[in-house]
């Protein structure tokens, strides 16, 4: 009787923690087929991924949105705090505080971010917080059903026929001119550049914000809107070519440093960027502003990193925290002894 041999399964693909890429999902997307916030979601799992995170120091956070139910769909076996709308980034200051062992990801919506939540958005760019903090821009409030966010371009028309008449917040410019330290635009439908942009992200010491226009099929991807799939295609203006090589891999591409510009990261990791036109210095905050405003006055929307400073101290380091977290200090070492208490009872009386 003939004996047939089954073939041997191949073996897994793991990263260099030995962890397959779905050790670094989460649950079921309950988004829109189609929504720009789940292909970020699938960058995010790619780029922990490839960067062999440990899943369990990571922890994620978010405030109220589509956008904000997306830590949902990433890194199951990490921390997780859905904060209130807009309030996030005091949970990630809290967070990274109490454990400055841990690696923060936040994920907020326009709105989350520009609208109820700017308040608390600035004052992290301000401290440099090591957080990588990305914007899932779809020009609107998609949760609520589609109405404008504050980062609506003028001109934009709702599927009602609405049309917005007043300027938009641009997040980059703020983050830019607030202290932020990485800082760049993306678009959810560009996979390289997005994945390129986090792995960076992932690799740098301070606060990385990423704006990512992210189309809202169901509300906001009309003929009319600006932030619609076509209409981001057809204005996409990237002003780079974004390449990450991780600190456990050679740099081996060969490039010629006059069209190529390399940029080490905190762990040592590399940024390329490659020139597509005239120079850009992602090192000059003047210049990342004003291509900004050139860009809006012209209707097109710039993408690429628009500006990284690998010098300027956290806010961690600012606040010169012990090495080990304040979470796992015993009470012998955070209550002061009894005879610093007299002192200080002393001084009162
Ligand atoms: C304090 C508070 N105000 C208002 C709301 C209603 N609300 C829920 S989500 C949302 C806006 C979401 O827009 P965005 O952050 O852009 O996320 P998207 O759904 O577009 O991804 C609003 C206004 C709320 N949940 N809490
Ligand atoms: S309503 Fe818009 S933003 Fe929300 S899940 Fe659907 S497509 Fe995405
Ligand atoms: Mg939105």
């Amino acid at each position: 009787m003939a004996t047939t041999t089954v073939p041997p399964a191949p073996p897994k693909k793991v990263n260099r923690i030995g962890l397959e890429v779905g050790d670094y999902r989460g649950n079921k997307t309950t988004l829109c087929a189609g929504c720009g916030h789940n292909a970020i979601t699938e960058r995010i799992i790619e780029a922990f991924y490839a960067m062999g995170v440990t899943p369990h120091r990571v922890v994620k956070l978010s405030g109220i949105g589509c956008s904000s139910k997306s830590p949902a769909y990433f890194l199951s076996a990490s921390h997780g705090f859905n904060a209130v709308h807009g309030r996030m980034p005091s949970v990630a200051t809290g967070s990274m505080l109490a454990n400055r062992n841990l690696m923060a990801i936040g994920v907020s919506g326009d709105g989350d971010t520009a609208s109820i939540g700017v308040g608390q958005f600035v004052h992290l760019m301000r401290r440099n917080l090591p957080v990588i903090y990305i914007i899932e821009d779809n020009g609107c409030y998609g949760l609520t059903k589609g109405q404008f966010s504050a980062t609506a371009d003028i001109g934009s028309k709702l599927k009602t026929g609405v049309v917005n008449d007043l300027p938009p917040i641009d997040t980059c410019a703020l983050a830019i001119m607030l202290g932020a330290t990485y800082v760049g635009r993306s678009f959810s439908g560009d996979k390289k550049q997005l994945l390129a942009l986090i792995e960076g992200a992932i690799a740098h010491r301070g606060t990385a914000m990423l704006d990512v226009i992210s189309p809202c099929v169901t509300f906001n991807d009309h003929e009319g809107s600006t932030k619609s799939y076509s209409y981001v295609k057809d204005h996409d203006e990237p002003i780079g070519d974004v390449s990450f090589i991780p600190f456990f891999e050679d740099i081996t591409v060969d490039y010629d440093p006059g069209t190529t510009q390399d940029i080490m990261l905190h762990d040592g990791s590399h940024i390329l960027l490659k020139k597509l036109g005239a120079d850009y210095d992602p090192s000059n905050k003047a210049e990342a502003l004003r291509v900004l405003t050139e860009a809006h006055d012209e209707g097109e929307i710039v993408t690429g990193l628009f500006y990284i400073d690998t010098q300027r101290p956290d806010f961690l380091g600012l606040l010169n925290l012990v090495d080990e977290p304040l979470a796992t200090l015993p009470e012998s070492r955070v209550r002061p002894p009894q005879e610093v208490l007299d002192a200080v009872m002393a001084e009162l009386k």
